[in-house]
């Protein structure tokens, strides 16, 4: 198979531990710290985990070995969205397991968790492992997005572990995947199964992150490939000087990736979808503010700009919510069938009329017509609109259009405004892992490889000090339990990891406060480039900007 220069190059790199897991396998020591208690909910928590709750933290350090010599057979399952690294969490994984015991098995189950049901996985060996070190994507045994949850699973999950003698299974995934990882470590423990859990924090958006998990991995080279592109951008407006741009970047839920490339490239615009929230704003307020930037560019001969909108705002804007619940109902049973009959889109539209609220009709009547059309037309399996699908860089580059339509007609708006749309996610997802990345992921492969030896259950891999250089980075574990607490979820209360999202007193946001009202008038964008694999390390070794800003 033919292979590009760079990936053969990053083959060969060698990925950096944290100093404490560089003495070999022999000489790391575990240390027990405190018993830990779950973030919020304690009683009910413990009550759902008897026997994997309030289990100590643990650091390595270098000392003797004391774990039990034991063969290990190890699964592995990579869970969600693509972020780049993951290979090397198996690499590090694989060759921790190797190191202890050449006899030690690495088993890989294919596309998710569903391998893992439908008992369909690979045995790596060294020539496999050989083609992915430090390569993006996770097409080394795939990835899904099957939830592991119910007992009739688990069920399934353990016979399958028997059946290849398995003694643990490594679960890379995100909040929810490390949230039923610990649900399944709870059931193999109290079904006395001999099987450990480990999970590892993976997700491009950031948002699995706490006091003890100080990054999910995928973020930063997620964040630096769009950043590098959104730079170009930014230079390719300056040069032309003829469009607005609006580039929509991924992040479910929360606004770190957004947040993080505004950091980066100091655009004019960044919206931050839980400021949105705080301050209840509505899609007319949004559309003010953007148009306000656009309108004092423009007095000063400046008829371009750059804006960045988070995937997922619109959720976050509370009367955009209303509508969508409201849109739910309208088209709940049959009444979806009703409205698809309908022959034209007026017809339909004086239904929708019918069926919305005055407030909730006031919120649709300013959509464009495009976007009005996609919220009753792209619904998922069960009914519901697919608020991911929505193109809220068109929706919010209409609203802004009108805003200036009006503030021309007012006679206070002279300038021109023409709009480009970008949406930068699965670019990013792939791409080859930074080198932060590449030695973060081999740390937490490595380093999961270590609590199973030591015989942990239910615990995430924990690679800390991360905005120092790597050499002085910790490594240990922590019980997932540690990181839950209970929250609603489709009608019901559940233990889950709490997602985190933006923090609005926390110092990367404050930092953009501090600057944006300056960027948005001025032209202060800063152009990244692309990520560096070989020079000094100051440049190809740094860290994110929220992670600097936040260890500062
Ligand atoms: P994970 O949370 O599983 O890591 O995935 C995150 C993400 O990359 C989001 O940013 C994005 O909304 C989503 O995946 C898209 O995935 P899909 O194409 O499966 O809908």
């Amino acid at each position: 198979m033919k292979i590009s220069p760079l990936q053969e190059a990053r083959l060969k790199y060698t990925p950096k531990l944290p100093g404490m897991l560089r003495h070999g396998i022999s000489e790391i020591c575990v240390k027990e710290g405190a018993e830990t208690q779950s973030v919020a909910d304690q009683d009910k928590i413990k009550a759902l985990f008897p026997n994997t709750y309030g289990k100590k933290e643990i650091t390595f350090e270098k000392g003797t070995n004391t774990s039990a010599a034991k063969k290990q057979v190890v699964g592995v399952i990579l869970s969600g969205g693509q972020a780049p690294g993951g290979h090397n969490v198996v690499c590090g994984l694989y060759d921790a397991l190797k190191a202890t015991d050449r006899e030690n098995v690495l088993i890989g189950f294919k596309n998710g968790p569903s391998g893992l049901l439908d008992d369909d996985y690979l045995v790596f060996d060294d020539e496999y492992i050989d083609q992915y070190r430090n390569t993006g994507g996770f097409d080394i045994i795939g990835s899904g997005r099957t939830k592991l949850e119910t007992e009739e699973q688990f069920a399934v999950a353990a016979e399958v572990a028997k059946k290849h003698g398995i003694t643990a299974i490594v679960i890379i995934g995100g909040d929810d995947s490390n949230t039923n990882a610990a649900v399944l470590a709870e059931y193999f423990a109290a079904h006395e199964t001999g099987v450990q859990v480990i999970g590892c924090p993976k997700t491009i958006d950031g948002d699995l992150k706490n006091e003890d998990i100080e990054c999910s991995f995928g973020f930063d080279t997620a964040t630096k490939t769009y950043s590098e592109l959104i730079g170009n951008i930014e230079r390719d407006a300056n040069s032309a000087k003829k469009y607005w741009h609006f580039i929509k970047v991924m992040g479910r839920s929360a606004s770190h990736v957004a947040l993080e490339c505004a950091l980066e490239t100091q655009p004019n615009i960044c919206l931050v979808s839980e400021e949105v929230a705080a301050k209840k704003m509505s899609l007319s307020q949004i559309a003010d503010y953007i148009a306000d930037s656009v309108e004092k560019r423009a007095a000063n001969g400046m008829n371009f700009g750059v804006a960045i909108i988070p995937e997922g705002v619109v959720e976050f804007v509370p009367e955009f919510s209303v509508l969508i619940q409201e849109i739910n109902e309208l088209l709940a049973g049959s009444k979806a069938e009703e409205f698809n009959a309908l022959a034209t889109w007026k017809d339909k539209y004086a239904f929708i009329e019918n069926g919305l609220t005055a407030e909730s009709m006031a919120v649709f009547a300013i959509l464009p017509e495009s976007i009005q059309q996609q919220l009753f037309l792209e619904r998922d399996p069960h009914g519901n609109v697919q608020v991911s699908l929505i193109e809220s860089e068109k929706l919010f580059s209409a609203l802004v259009k009108a805003k200036l339509d009006e503030r021309k007609k007012a006679g206070t708006y002279k300038g021109k405004f023409s709009a480009q749309h970008h949406f930068f996610g699965y670019e990013g997802r792939c791409a080859f892992p930074s080198n932060f990345d590449a030695d973060y992921c081999y740390s937490l492969g490595y380093n999961a490889f270590m609590l199973i030896q030591y015989g942990y259950n239910g615990y995430l891999s924990k690679i800390a000090n991360l905005s120092k250089p790597a050499d002085e980075w910790t490594a240990g574990g922590m019980p997932i339990t540690k990181m839950m607490n209970m929250e609603r979820r489709h009608g019901e209360d559940k233990p889950v990891i709490r997602k985190a999202l933006v923090e609005l007193d926390g110092k990367p946001f404050k930092y953009f406060e501090a600057h944006r009202d300056a960027w948005a008038v001025e032209t202060a964008y800063t152009y990244p480039g692309a990520i560096q694999y070989y020079g000094p390390a100051e440049v190809c070794d740094l860290t994110t900007r929220t992670l600097a800003l936040e260890k500062e």
